[in-house]
């Protein structure tokens, strides 16, 4: 496979001006129909036009109504080129596609009953010939032509413009997109769709149609991505000034999607699953990922199609820019300490590793052999993160000026990242030439800080130092600039006035680092103040203080930071588990240290504190964040610790659990606000925490709640619950009653086999079972996440001592590498911290990778990635 670099970046020899696209879906096949409108690059030299092409079948080509035989051109696997000696060129093909064979999900295919498109990154090369790169924008008109009783609803991008009856039972739709967008927004649909319709009046008074298009079983659950939408809608215009531009904006769900949703101009398309809701069928978790995704992709139509990216190694420019636009949407919409602490558990589970292994990239990539490969939480969170770092630099205001100066002067361009924090700079005067080393640069800073307290002068310092440890293909790095947001607490818990002479922000209260070390020094401090450092995770670094566990104490209840409060509780769990697993390791006796369990006490009784936070600060951090904090994975070890610091804190205060979970007893019907699930997630903790303590109440508690739930997050709190214990009549009993009675309903089905794949103790052979069912289809990728991405998630059935979890999850991969190695090369992830395991599993991962590497007809997608897992 070839590797293409950033380095080599060239703009195309032609420009597309127009495409008209007709698209005939029949029986057996799709014949597609194109004329490009091109236009001679005139910056460029070459006179080679160059068209990417694969998986078609070559009808008739034509250049300005001249037929093209193939001496008239080359061919390759991916693309065609010609030589084109006019400026201004009319390109013809006509091509047969087959979207019922298509497993990939890229380009045109089948999606149950109804036919839909993905194109990013490089799909639309599977629809037709065209230049599929982001930097080529074309307005685009779609005619579709159809069986009219298969697929009634037929949808492109942008706006209707003919529609009609053909011979034979067929019909036909002609779509126009009046913006020049490039060919990963592409989108059409064809199906027989339900159709659910709203408006949305713009703050300019225009009125836009909003579309929701669903497979008529599911038409009563859209109403909470409608009206997320609106919301979403509402808040780009208060916050960004960004209205919507098109007078229809639609959103279909497919059953067969190989990501979350996708942002095709004026015609979103989503996974069922992150669209569809009712209170019966989805829960909070569900309803907060819905909420954040519609938005998601709505904010796309602005920061990724109105100014989008020049080349595929910008993919950070729309998506960290997004990320960080949707996740200050749900922190204004519900609780902003909540939605950050998720998100920085997600960083630290997911991006961390990622940058602390052999998948390490820059945000700005330099190389790729697949870019489906770099839909990573490095481009999309940490990308997120840089972006938030220039937005607390900069502060609130200057951020938008820069904003605003962006969409204006990239609309309608495909452009760099270089471009937006240039935007940024201009605007603020702040030079970010240092900064953009968070561009270039892979792996996760580390920051080590140490004190010194002065009682005679009043003086307290800082040092800070730091470090980034060598990624591939990176040995050395450049210091970065760092904003380190923080306080000082004196013995009371108060902050202290802050009196430096270094960079620091007193309204934001932040210190910006940019040397290896740097000191700070405090004056008129009288006693010695306790640092509560990195407050809302203000860089995304592993900031290191040695802190007395008191003192971690002492901030989790002192600390005016709420995210600082429930770090410092992370901390202190993080410490007891590994400290104890080192114990048990070397044979001593573990203990939980007492700082911590006296801390776990308060916080469940802080009834000032919101019950979401007291669940994020009663909840211990996961594998993936306890993996990466250690140098040596010893599996055995660190589950013993993990559930022993569980057991102590389920059996010592079981009768906090149990009125904790009877206290917080819904009262009404189910309504999705923060205030609402904070409660249902806290009873659900208590709940499991209770039942982790082995009370035959718990269980009795937990059957009747999961009977008589009126909502799918107390029923799934039962289940999860009872799934975590120890009595197996009684999971055996739930789960035969859930599937009995939500069979038909997919996302139930698919959260059915979720729940089972991630419990404790579930096994190889238990998976195997779960893949032969009924509701398990290899070619949907949300039942592959459900059942195997589900279990290779499970840390302690996956490592399994035997081996067989590796077996398992390879096997898939090798299955599913010839159906959709998008999919598949995802699964590889899993073992990439395979060299900081123990020596046992250490050589069982490596020849599990091995395996996978002599697998026949290995996709460039999975060659890619277990290549660079084995580095
Ligand atoms: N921009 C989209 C990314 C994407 C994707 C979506 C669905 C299926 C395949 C895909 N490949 C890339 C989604 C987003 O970030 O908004
Ligand atoms: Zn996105």
């Amino acid at each position: 496979p070839k590797t293409i670099y950033l380095k080599d970046y060239q703009e195309p020899a032609f420009w597309v001006e127009h495409i008209d696209l007709t698209v005939r879906i029949f029986e057996t096949h799709t014949d597609v129909e194109s004329h490009l409108t091109l236009k001679k690059n005139p910056n460029i030299a070459s006179r080679d036009l160059v068209l990417n092409g694969v998986d078609q079948d070559i009808i008739e080509l034509a250049l300005d109504g001249q037929p093209l035989t193939q001496s008239d051109y080359r061919r390759d696997e991916e693309s065609l080129t010609l030589t084109c000696d006019r400026d201004d060129a009319r390109f013809s093909s006509l091509t047969r596609i087959r979207p019922q064979d298509n497993t990939s999900l890229e380009g045109l295919y089948q999606s149950g009953s109804m036919y839909c498109t993905q194109c990013e990154a490089e799909g639309f090369r599977k629809i037709t010939f065209y230049p599929d790169r982001p930097d080529v924008m074309a307005t685009f008109t779609t005619r579709i032509e159809a069986d009219q009783t298969r697929f009634p609803v037929l949808l492109a991008n942008g706006n209707p413009v003919d529609s009609g009856e053909l011979d034979e039972g067929r019909h036909f739709a002609t779509w126009n997109d009046p913006f020049p967008k490039p060919s990963y927004l592409f989108a059409m649909v064809a199906g027989n769709l339900s159709r659910k319709d709203d408006t949305f009046t713009t703050r300019s008074g225009r009125e836009v149609a909003l579309r929701i298009f669903v497979e008529p079983q599911n038409a009563h659950k859209v109403d909470f991505a409608l009206e997320s939408l609106k919301k979403a809608m509402r808040w780009d215009e208060d916050t960004y000034g960004r209205e919507y531009d098109l007078d229809l904006f639609m959103i279909v769900a497919s059953d067969y999607f190989n990501m979350g949703a996708m942002e095709n101009k004026g015609l979103n398309i989503f996974n069922s699953a992150a669209v569809l809701a009712t209170p019966d069928t989805s829960n909070d978790l569900r309803f907060e990922r819905i909420e954040a995704i519609v938005a998601h992709e709505y904010f796309h139509n602005w920061s990724g199609n109105r100014v989008t990216c020049r080349d595929w190694f910008q993919l950070s420019l729309k998506e960290g820019f997004t990320v960080f636009r949707d996740s200050e949407f749900t922190a204004d919409m519900h609780d902003r300490a909540v939605k950050r602490i998720h998100d920085v558990v997600d960083l630290r589970a997911a991006q961390f590793p990622e940058d602390n292994g052999p998948m390490a990239h820059p945000v700005r990539p330099d190389s790729y052999i697949e870019i489906n490969n770099f839909y990573t939480a490095t481009v999309y969170e940490k990308g997120a993160e840089v972006v938030r770092m220039i937005h607390t630099l900069v502060g609130p205001e200057l951020f938008r000026k820069g904003s605003d100066l962006y969409f204006e002067r990239f609309d309608g361009q495909a452009v760099t990242t270089d471009d937006f924090v240039a935007c940024m700079e201009e605007v603020s005067g702040r030079d970010l030439t240092q900064f953009k080393r968070w561009y270039t640069q892979a792996g996760t800073p580390r920051v080590t800080v140490t004190d010194h307290f002065d009682s005679d002068t009043g003086e307290y310092r800082l040092t800070f130092r730091q470090s980034c440890p060598p990624t591939p293909g990176q040995r050395e790095k450049d210091s970065f600039v760092i904003p380190i947001k923080m306080g000082l607490l004196d013995a009371d818990g108060n902050d202290l006035p802050i009196r430096t002479d270094a960079d620091y922000n007193p309204d934001t209260q932040v210190l910006t680092l940019t040397d290896t070390e740097t000191r700070v020094v405090f004056s008129g401090v009288n006693e010695k103040p306790i640092p509560s450092l990195l407050r809302d995770f203000s860089a995304p670094v592993r900031l290191q203080f040695d802190y007395s566990d008191e003192q971690l104490a002492f901030l989790a209840k002192n600390d005016a930071n709420g995210f600082n409060r429930w770090d410092a509780v992370q901390q202190l769990y993080l410490r007891a588990i590994l400290g104890m697993s080192e114990d048990e390791r070397m044979g001593k006796n573990a203990q939980v240290p007492s700082a911590l369990l006296d801390t776990v006490a308060s916080i469940a009784g802080d009834t000032e504190l919101t019950p979401a936070i007291r669940t994020a600060m009663l909840s211990l951090p996961g594998y993936a964040i306890l993996k990466d904090a250690v140098d040596e994975i010893y599996m055995e070890n660190l589950v013993a610790a993990r559930k022993a610091v569980i057991n102590a804190i389920a059996t010592r205060y079981r009768d906090i659990w149990r009125s904790l979970t009877e206290g917080l007893a819904g009262r009404g019907d189910y309504e999705f606000t923060a205030a609402e699930a904070g409660r249902r997630s806290l009873q659900g903790l208590a709940l499991w925490y209770w039942l982790k303590s082995g009370d035959q109440a718990a269980f009795d508690f937990a059957a009747d709640l999961y009977h008589h739930a009126g909502n799918q997050t107390d029923r799934g709190n039962a289940l999860r619950a009872v799934l975590a214990g120890e009595d197996h009549a009684l999971q055996d009993e739930l789960l035969e009653h859930f599937y009995e009675r939500w069979q038909d309903d997919t996302q139930m089905v698919e959260q059915w086999l979720s729940m089972q794949s991630s419990a404790p103790n579930i096994g190889a052979a238990d998976i195997e079972n779960l893949m032969e069912h009924q509701a398990f289809d290899i070619k949907n990728p949300n039942k592959v996440r459900s059942v195997i991405a589900g279990f290779a998630m499970n840390v302690e059935s996956f490592h399994d001592e035997t081996g067989q979890g590796y077996e398992l999850v390879a096997d898939m991969i090798g299955r599913l590498n010839g159906i959709n190695p998008q999919i598949a090369a995802r699964l590889v992830t899993i073992f990439s911290d395979w060299k900081r395991f123990e020596p046992k599993r250490r050589a069982m991962m490596e020849s599990t990778l091995k395996t996978i590497l002599a697998t026949p007809n290995l996709s460039p997608d999975v060659f890619e990635m277990t290549e660079r897992a084995l580095k």
